[in-house]
């Protein structure tokens, strides 16, 4: 990986030396038992729900990954931002660069925090029309992040190769990449039609769109072809980037280091290592489960070794929008979780304006510093940047972060309330809800809203006396739903959607 120099040799007094932040993809509230699933033993995540704080009420901003990760590392709503949807493998990067605004990265290394961006990004590279031959630039670097060794987009888009600081990893000159998402078919491509034995049996897709290039036996969204040498084999993702991690950390040798670590389970698709295969309880997805928690402990185990006791070290594991069973692949999970409800007691899952599409697991643990517990504080992931900047004493320049809330004493525990209110996002633009207390509202989104099964008219829930969001209140209470009609009109007035 070349050399990681940490630059400041100790974290200021009252600042953790490590600070990890473990991203999954698609896990929902209740995909492991420290959230009450009891088919889903995962011990490393139930360590740090023992020694930790775990939120009831914490969110993603929006219900997909792109929205969702660029309000993370931003600290500002996506629909500020044209162009923050889901995007495809060869889009350009959206994160403002550093010369232009402050993120999570550049903040910590404000800080004094060695920074590293491993596993999926999903947030652009380049300037588009990318040349994945070429060193690529902009990139994690210029973003905040000294070291990236990430998947462009995700699993299931080409390119499957791995960009190491802004370059393709094992490249061979001699067969370079081409990487289409127009619909061309290069000469000689292998896709799901042409050629379905190529196909594993948890590779096949189920729509159109996944039945793309075949790669590793998996067909993709997207048309790739070259760079046979840098293509990544599925089974091995969670044991390349986590051993991209536990370098990146032994590298740092107990100097303050700041990991973005971003796993890719459990999206699709879903191919867990042999060591994993067939030990959950809950088919392939409760497979990839396990193996994300693997990977987390190895991290953990990781910075132990490098020298960061528990003390010295903040953990915060979250999940990047809600959960979905099946998403693209005839992969047997429907049938494996028929049983098993991932968004429990949440309305909706990934995609969803319901609960189930935001609030996912998040706990905070830092022995010595964070009481063991539980809160049911509202709290958004885009509040991480501002509070790490507080207790960094880190001042924020002019216009960055402009949603980031400074939730510290919520997310250590000293306070057992967060924001007052938040505004939700869900992948099709525009399209808010807003919790204000254990209010839920959303507006009436009249017949665009039956496309996710949003219903239609407006829509207001008590989330203390119906976590489903089943009994509708906006009919009987008005007033209520009228006063918060207008305080999500007079925060997204400036929606550039
Ligand atoms: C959707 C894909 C889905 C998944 C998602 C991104 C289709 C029909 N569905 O467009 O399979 O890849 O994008 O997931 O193509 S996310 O977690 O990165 O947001
Ligand atoms: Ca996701």
């Amino acid at each position: 990986m070349g050399a990681v120099l940490c630059l400041s040799a100790a974290a200021a007094p009252g600042q953790p030396r490590a600070i990890l932040l473990f991203v999954a993809d698609d896990l929902g509230y209740h995909d492991t038992s420290a959230y009450g699933c009891e088919q889903q033993p995962c011990p490393n995540v139930q360590r740090l729900a023992d020694q930790g704080l775990l939120f009831t009420d914490a969110h993603s901003t929006n219900s997909v990954c792109t929205p969702s990760r660029y309000s993370l590392l931003t600290g500002q709503y996506a629909w500020r931002q044209r162009g923050t949807g889901i995007l495809p493998g060869d889009a350009a990067l959206i994160i403002p660069t550093r010369d232009k605004a402050a993120t999570l990265g550049t903040l910590m290394q404000q800080a004094g925090y060695r920074t590293a961006a491993i596993g999926k990004w999903h947030l652009g590279l380049g300037k588009g029309q990318i040349d994945w031959n070429q060193p690529i630039s902009p990139a994690p670097a210029d973003v905040g992040f000294d070291y990236s060794f990430i998947m462009a987009a995700t699993g299931d888009r080409v390119p499957c190769v791995y960009v190491e600081n802004g370059r393709v990893r094992n490249l061979d000159p001699q067969e370079p990449i081409r990487v289409n998402y127009t619909g061309l078919i290069y000469p000689g491509e292998k896709t799901a039609s042409s050629h379905p034995e190529l196909l594993k049996p948890w590779g096949r897709p189920s729509d159109r769109q996944h039945a793309d290039t075949i790669i590793d036996g998996i067909s993709r969204i997207g048309h790739m072809t070259g760079g046979t040498s840098a293509l990544w084999k599925d089974q091995d993702i969670s044991d390349d980037i986590t051993a991209a991690g536990e370098r990146f950390i032994a590298a740092c040798a107990g100097k303050p280091l700041f990991l973005y670590f971003c796993t890719n389970d459990i999206h699709v698709p879903r191919d867990p290592h042999a060591r994993f295969r067939g030990k959950s309880q809950l088919g392939i997805r409760g497979d990839v489960t396990l193996q994300m928690d693997d990977s987390l402990g190895r991290l953990m185990s990781a910075l132990q070794k490098a020298g960061y006791t528990p003390q010295d070290t903040l953990i915060i594991f979250t999940s990047d929008n809600g959960p979905v069973i099946s998403d693209g692949y005839e992969d047997g999970a429907r049938i494996a979780c028929a049983n098993h409800k991932p968004a429990h007691p949440w309305r909706g899952g990934k995609y969803s304006l319901f609960e189930g599409g935001t609030r996912v697991p998040f706990i905070v643990c830092w022995p010595g510093r964070v009481q063991p517990g539980r809160s049911a504080a509202l709290l958004c992931q885009m509040d991480i940047g501002r509070s790490l900047a507080t207790l960094c004493g880190i001042s924020i320049p002019d216009g960055s972060m402009r949603d980031s809330e400074n939730q510290l004493p919520a997310l250590l525990g000293t306070s057992p309330t967060g924001r007052t209110e938040l505004v939700t996002q869900a992948f099709e633009a525009p399209r808010y809800a807003l919790r204000c207390g254990h209010y839920k509202y959303i507006p009436d989104y009249g017949s665009r809203g039956r496309t996710d099964r949003l219903g239609r008219g407006e829509q207001l829930y008590n989330l203390d006396t119906d976590p489903g969001e089943e009994h509708n209140l906006a009919p009987r209470q008005p007033e209520k739903a009228a006063e918060l009609r207008a305080m999500l009109q007079q925060i997204t007035r400036d929606s550039r959607h």
